[in-house]
């Protein structure tokens, strides 16, 4: 066992490469977008420069991985034994082959994972040398950073390797920090905010159910990270995350360098930040209104200050979607399941009610709708995790699933460096006279 993954893997990789080479051969200059000058100073929002196979961002379905919205990978991935949820080891099948996994090829990630587990004794160091206060995440990311020197990767190049086979070592760097990654996150916990009282790992368990027993929390909290873990694996390659980590693997860094870069991005407020921000905000409105519900003007108004600060409401809005997001839509499915009559969860039930028609009424921004973090910290919150600056390497483990098969999939079809171009502020401004100017022409003519 342990092999089924990669020989799958080497055969779709075949037959994947004449299909890019020939877009590149045959059609490489076929326009595919144009550009604007509003999007490339606005974080060139929506231009399709791009490529991956691993997931798709409908605005208004929301996720797709390998062609399945989130309730079909929900639906369809093999089950925990012992729980409700998706095993994490078929969505690493599901998200690398595009196969959904049968229970053999389950048991062989599953297998491949067990094998790599072990971290080196160094790596506990460098989290036990953090100096006091550190956030979470810059630990996390010198965690994964300091493995640089295990990279087959950074060896194999070195040594010389065809670049038909830099997939292969990339491979093997990959699972092997995926297998290590629930470790590493339990101990920064026990680190912090359990007087580094670690609990050993179990090898007979998932790697999902692994990190709820190193957490020291019970069921059904392994449910809980099956959960977490799949729905924050991949979001498309525009994400700062997820471009963060292909940006920094396309200059051959390996995925230890890629995927630590990948973390400092996703370390942003904006971005992964945003479900402890969600938190935060939650529990200031808890304590104002002394731990009872609130009344619906009451949460209308809490809101509407927020707005009225200048501030942004945490959890709402999203880039690219235009609806409820799906990974909102699924926690909350569980959390009624689960915690209905959970207070923070009755603040954000009634939140879901009131922020979308008030950001509609305020006009700006183009989602008014929930997105995930919107819903992460509270399910946390409820099962014992308290420590919100911790949500955030929560989500680091599930986002690397999906960058690391992005990053395989690179080397494989032999994605070049990426270097885009820039303009200075005068050229656009010229840019933009001209076009004026050919407007202004176009206009006289008729
Ligand atoms: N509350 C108030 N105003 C909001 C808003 C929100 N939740 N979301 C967007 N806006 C505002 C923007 O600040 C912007 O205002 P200005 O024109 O004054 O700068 C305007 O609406 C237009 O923004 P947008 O195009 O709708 O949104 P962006 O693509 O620029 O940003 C996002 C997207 C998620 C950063 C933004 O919606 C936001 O700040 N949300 C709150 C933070 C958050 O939930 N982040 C997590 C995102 C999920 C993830 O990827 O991790």
């Amino acid at each position: 066992m342990g092999t089924l993954l990669k020989d799958k893997l080497a055969e779709k990789i075949e037959s994947m490469r004449p299909r890019t080479e020939r877009l590149v051969k045959e059609h490489g200059d076929v326009v595919v977008d144009n550009i604007t000058i509003g999007q490339i100073i606005g974080g060139m929002r929506g231009v399709k420069s791009l490529v991956t196979d691993i997931s798709y961002l409908d605005p208004y379905e929301g996720i797709r991985y390998r062609g399945y919205t989130l309730p079909e990978v929900f639906e369809k991935l093999p089950k925990a034994k012992d729980g409700d949820m998706p095993y994490v080891e078929g969505l690493v099948h599901l998200l690398l082959t595009g196969d959904m996994p049968t229970e053999e090829e389950v048991a062989d990630v599953f297998d491949e994972f067990q094998k790599r587990r072990i971290l080196p004794r160094y790596v506990y160091e460098v989290i036990d040398a953090f100096p006091c206060c550190s956030h979470p995440m810059a630990i996390f990311s010198a965690a994964i950073c300091t493995m640089h020197r295990e990279s087959f990767f950074a060896k194999k190049y070195h040594g010389g390797i065809s670049k038909k086979d830099f997939w292969d070592p990339m491979y093997e760097d990959g699972l092997n920090l995926l297998a290590k990654l629930p470790e590493i996150a339990a101990y920064i916990y026990a680190k912090l905010y359990r007087d580094g009282n670690r609990i050993q790992s179990n090898p007979n368990l998932d790697m999902a159910g692994n990190f709820a027993h190193m957490m020291g929390i019970e069921k059904p909290y392994d449910d809980v990270s099956r959960l977490h873990f799949i729905i924050h694996a991949d979001h498309e390659s525009g994400n700062v995350s997820a471009h963060t980590g292909h940006l920094v693997a396309s200059s051959l860094s390996d995925a230890y360098l890629s995927i630590s870069a990948m973390i400092n991005g996703l370390a942003g407020p904006l971005h992964g930040l945003a479900n402890q921000v969600v938190l935060r905000w939650l529990q200031e409105f808890v304590d104002k209104m002394e731990n009872r519900v609130p009344t619906e003007e009451e949460v209308q108004q809490y809101v509407w200050d927020t707005l009225n600060a200048g501030k942004v409401i945490p959890g709402y809005g999203h880039p690219v979607l235009r609806k409820t997001d799906p990974r909102y839509t699924i926690q909350r499915e569980f959390a009624l399941k689960h915690m209905k009559d959970d207070l923070l969860f009755k603040y954000v039930d009634m939140l879901y009610k009131v922020v979308p028609p008030i950001l509609k009424e305020q006009g700006k921004a183009k989602s008014p709708w929930p997105n995930l973090d919107a819903h992460t910290g509270v399910i946390q919150w409820h099962y014992g995790v308290r420590e919100y600056d911790f949500y955030t390497v929560l989500f680091g483990v599930g986002r690397s699933l999906g960058i690391i098969a992005n990053l395989i999939w690179d080397r494989a079809l032999g994605y070049p460096l990426e270097r885009p171009k820039s303009l200075t502020t005068k050229m656009l401004e010229d840019i933009a006279e001209k076009s004026k100017n050919k407007k202004a022409g176009g206009k006289k003519e008729k």
